[in-house]
């Protein structure tokens, strides 16, 4: 096939390159060829509409309102929504095999589980022309292929990244983070689901974590993430049984202990890495997207998220410069580079704040401080992951909103010591007026 004879037949549209067949390649090529591009798809790996199994990341993906709103611009949620299963609440799994169920938001708000490979082959039943590299060169000679842009959703080990790395004042950082994952699958009980199907289950155990997402056929996928050093702890059968009695009793009938055994040395643990660049751009040519542009840690459950919302933000920016990408590319970096920075560093943050200390009680502790604030005052104090989870508040203005949420708190709360310690003769030294004092202009200056 000669591409660039094929290019010169369909003249006046303006061609795209998008580079990945991925989650976030298909719907940004949909996106272009809503507008009426000339859009071409290159996938390296098999067409994975015909592809039995789907190797690769996560099984899983919790769909919320950011993702949503880009599939229903063009023109899929419904069907989409009709191939998840709502979570209305997480499902707290303490050691003892209590669960407590706590809410997502308000009645009727909830996220869905999707499988990636379902959506992955919806996003890919748009119309766009998809080139297979493999079909492009049989031979594996180079083709030359002309585009007026080229999007690169090629992941989190992006090609089209790396020709940026050559040029002046490109940032790039990549890092991995000490744990690893594993998924486990849960079979149907009796011919249905063996937990509540509605739910995240969460299994907090501080340095690990368990958690797991219902599937339409009636399974779960458990995720366990733990550090490496502990994965390579475990070598033989027993020994990852008896971690598992000793961290995630109840699971272990439920998943099976001939299936635990065979899903757990299936595969080795998969790393987890955190990418952020800047900029987006090169010149009105090239321009990243999703993971290429931003990969981060799964634990805030916005990786796909944030990668839909990147082509929904593009879209938006294409309408305001009409489609003039000299001006487009480098206001995307602009606008958008901060705000998916934001959500890498929060992902981050909630990974960080996860293993140090979350166990059943402190998440259920913190989860309920939350809502119990959200219900004292459900216009000024909203719940971090709500604003992230169920609205398009722009990323980084979530993080401000609630930073200045804490530092009031904090300040409120050191009122009413200060207050006590002013009302009570013994406590009236200097001392602890200084402490206090010193302690306020802390939190105000790192707040
Ligand atoms: C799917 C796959 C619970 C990891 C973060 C919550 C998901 C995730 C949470 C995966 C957690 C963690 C949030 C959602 C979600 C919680 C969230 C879906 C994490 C802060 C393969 N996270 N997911 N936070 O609030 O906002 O329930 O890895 F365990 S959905 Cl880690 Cl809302």
């Amino acid at each position: 096939m000669d591409l660039s004879a094929k290019k010169k037949k369909s003249s006046g549209k303006k061609k795209v390159a998008v580079v990945g067949g991925g989650l976030v390649g298909a719907l940004c090529a949909s996106f272009f060829a809503k507008r009426g591009f000339d859009v071409a798809l290159f996938e390296s790996r098999e067409d994975i509409r015909c592809a039995k199994v789907v190797k690769g990341r996560s099984i899983n993906l919790a769909l919320s309102h950011r993702g949503r709103q880009a599939l229903k611009h063009i023109g899929i949620e419904e069907k989409i929504v009709s191939m998840g299963i709502p979570m209305r609440a997480r499902m707290i799994h303490s050691l003892s095999g209590k669960c407590s169920p706590i809410p997502y938001g308000r009645k009727g708000q909830y996220i869905l589980s999707v499988g990636r490979a379902n959506l992955n082959k919806e996003l890919l039943s748009e119309p766009v022309d998809i080139c297979s590299l493999g079909d492009c060169r049989p031979d594996g000679a180079e083709r030359d292929f002309e585009a007026d842009l080229i999007v690169g959703c090629d992941g989190a080990f992006s090609t089209t990244r790396k020709q940026f790395l050559r040029r002046s004042r490109f940032d790039y950082s990549q890092t991995y983070i000490p744990h690893g994952y594993i998924e486990l699958t849960m079979p149907p009980r009796n011919g249905d689901f063996a937990m509540e199907p509605n739910f995240l289950h969460i299994w907090p155990r501080n340095t690990f974590m368990m958690i797991a997402l219902p599937n339409l056929d009636k399974t779960f996928t458990c995720t366990l993430f733990m550090p490496f050093e502990d994965f390579e702890k475990i070598t033989t059968g027993d020994e990852l049984i008896a971690f598992f009695q000793k961290h995630f009793p109840d699971s272990i009938p439920l998943i099976g202990v001939e299936a635990l055994k065979r899903d757990f040395f299936m595969l080795p643990a998969q790393a987890l890495v955190w990418v952020k660049c800047s900029p987006y751009h090169v010149l009105d040519r090239c321009v990243l997207m999703g993971d290429a542009a931003h990969a981060m840690v799964p634990f805030y459950g916005q990786g796909m998220n944030a990668g839909f919302e990147d082509c929904l933000v593009f879209n938006e920016i294409m309408d305001q410069f009409n489609e003039d990408f000299a001006a487009v590319l480098p206001e995307f970096s602009r606008v958008r580079a901060p705000d998916d920075h934001a959500m890498c560093e929060l992902a981050m943050y909630n990974y960080i704040e996860m293993r140090s200390h979350v166990n059943s009680r402190y998440f259920l502790f913190r989860k309920y401080l939350d809502g119990a604030l959200n219900y004292i005052m459900p216009k000024t104090i909203i719940p971090l992951y709500t604003m992230i989870t169920f609205t398009r508040t722009r990323y980084h203005e979530a993080v401000i909103q609630w930073q200045c949420v804490c530092l009031s708190l904090n300040r409120c709360l050191l009122e009413h010591i200060r207050s006590c310690l002013a009302g009570c003769p013994f406590c009236r030294c200097e001392a602890s007026e200084d402490f206090l004092n010193t302690f306020l202009r802390r939190t105000q200056s790192t707040g």
